[in-house]
């Protein structure tokens, strides 16, 4: 049951998306805080709280992602190995050695499995923490979860024995954290958050105010904290979805979609601009719109518009891999036996990560159809060794990933290696270098050229 909180807006300090001068923390160390998870959302937190005079420790079931933790590894940002050689972080994959914590931050993966949220990482990181939970405890949960989730999650806490906002405390923070992004970061980004009664509330906002440099805005219960981020994400993949339907009818009409968006965003208010692409990858933007699908479901509405931006995005790859058929059969080639240079695998420009992205896609779609694929990534090892040795032969290349490596590639690039055909998967090369270059250069909503 929730009651309806006061609602008091932080007043938004100047943020200026740089972290606040580093003046020395408080010692807060008889605050002992366990973060669970230390993937991209869970180690900046932690550190983040260390920075703040917290005792943190961090706790994942990977002993691989603890090792990485302790060694700096080079799959860490130079920020969070920087911070990691100035205080080292305390890490554990064995949780006892979190039962000694009074604030537990939550910070697991959730997945879709066949598009259903799989809360089962989220379930056993609270069966972890009910096992030590304690009077006054505070657990804060900033995995992305669709709205319920949390509430469901009460139970298994109460395992303890303790009530919540009796004996424990309870939050939803929902992270924010932008893999690649300069500009915010896990300290000045702003943040609401929501609890399932009043006490909890002040203790969440306590803790988080004293961590971040950035607005924090309470919600009124639990569900509108966890609809948020599912609202901005979905918001999201609706937009993107929109310019490649566009897209696919512009190229059609001979129209270049990138300068009527130039165009609309010349409009000062109610434009917000998005890219066609070669599809939508990450672990938030195609995964999000799933369990606000999944949740209209359990309240017997039907997503319509969700769905079908769903269907739009993931269409892409073979809409791409459709662009590269026609351009291979003006070289009178067939894309059956042809050989194509697959430039990028990770799903955003100049990040390692590759899940879901729709570089794997066109991949597998274009190997089905009896192509022979060579893949370069500067940002995925397991690719070929160089952009050249990828090109080099083969009847065509796809630019998969704006990386900054690729967007200076001009003609001459390519047809240094014999590549007279380029598909531009993220419209990121230089459109008008390709006309009359004797390459046949295709973007996406960009027309052929
Ligand atoms: N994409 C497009 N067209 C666009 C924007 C993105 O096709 O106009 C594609 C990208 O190529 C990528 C996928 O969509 O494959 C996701 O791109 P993204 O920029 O949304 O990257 P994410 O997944 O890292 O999204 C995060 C989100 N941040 C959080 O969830 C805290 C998202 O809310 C942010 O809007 C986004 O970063 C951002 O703005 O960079």
């Amino acid at each position: 049951m929730h009651s309806m909180h006061s609602i008091t807006v932080d007043t938004p300090r100047e943020s200026t998306g740089t972290t606040k001068p580093t003046t020395a923390s408080p010692d807060r160390t008889d605050t002992r805080i366990a973060v669970i998870g230390l993937g991209y959302v869970g180690l900046p937190v932690a550190l983040l709280a260390q920075s703040q005079g917290y005792h943190v420790t961090g706790f994942d079931i990977s002993e691989a992602r603890v090792a990485a933790v302790r060694s700096k590894a080079s799959s860490l940002s130079a920020d969070e190995r920087a911070a990691l050689a100035r205080t080292p972080l305390r890490t554990t994959t064995d949780a006892r050695h979190i039962a000694d914590a009074c604030i537990y931050i939550v910070c697991v993966p959730t997945p879709v499995v066949d598009a259903r949220p799989d809360l089962h990482p989220l379930e056993s990181a609270c069966r972890s923490i009910a096992a030590v939970l304690k009077k006054g405890d505070l657990v804060s949960i900033e995995s992305t979860v669709n709205p319920g989730v949390c509430e469901s999650l009460i139970p298994l806490l109460e395992k303890s024995g303790l009530r919540v906002e009796r004996d424990w405390y309870m939050v939803h923070c929902p992270e924010r954290i932008n893999p690649g992004d300069t500009d915010w970061n896990v300290r000045t980004l702003p943040r609401v958050i929501g609890a399932p009664g009043e006490t909890s509330l002040a203790r969440g906002m306590d803790f988080y105010r004293s961590i971040l440099d950035a607005p924090l805005m309470p919600m009124h219960t639990l569900k509108e904290a966890e609809a948020v981020k599912m609202v901005e994400n979905s918001f999201r993949d609706i937009n993107i979805a929109f310019v490649n339907e566009l897209a696919m009818a512009f190229d059609r009409a001979g129209i270049d979609l990138q300068h009527v968006l130039e165009g609309a965003s010349t409009k000062p208010f109610a434009f917000m601009r998005h890219n066609p692409g070669c599809g939508v990858g990450g672990h938030c933007i195609p995964v999000d719109p799933y369990y606000l699908i999944r949740f209209g479901e359990e309240n017997g509405f039907k997503h319509t518009f969700l769905r079908t931006a769903r269907v739009i995005n993931d269409h892409m790859p073979n809409y791409t891999v459709s662009l590269l058929t026609q351009a291979l059969r003006r070289r009178r080639k067939y894309l059956s036996g042809s050989t194509v240079a697959l430039l990028g695998l990770t799903y955003k420009k100049d990040v390692r990560d590759e899940r879901e992205s729709p570089a794997h896609t066109i991949r597998t779609v274009l190997e089905r159809r009896g192509v022979y694929v060579r893949s370069f990534d500067p940002f995925a090892p397991s690719t070929h060794t160089s952009l050249g040795a990828a090109l080099q032969g083969s009847d065509a290349a796809i630019v998969a990933t704006d990386h900054s490596q690729f967007q200076s590639l001009t003609p001459y690039h390519f047809m240094q290696h014999g590549v007279d055909v380029v598909i531009d998967g993220r419209n990121c090369l230089r459109k008008d270098d390709f006309r009359n270059s004797g390459i046949i250069y295709c973007g996406i909503g960009r027309g052929t050229v």
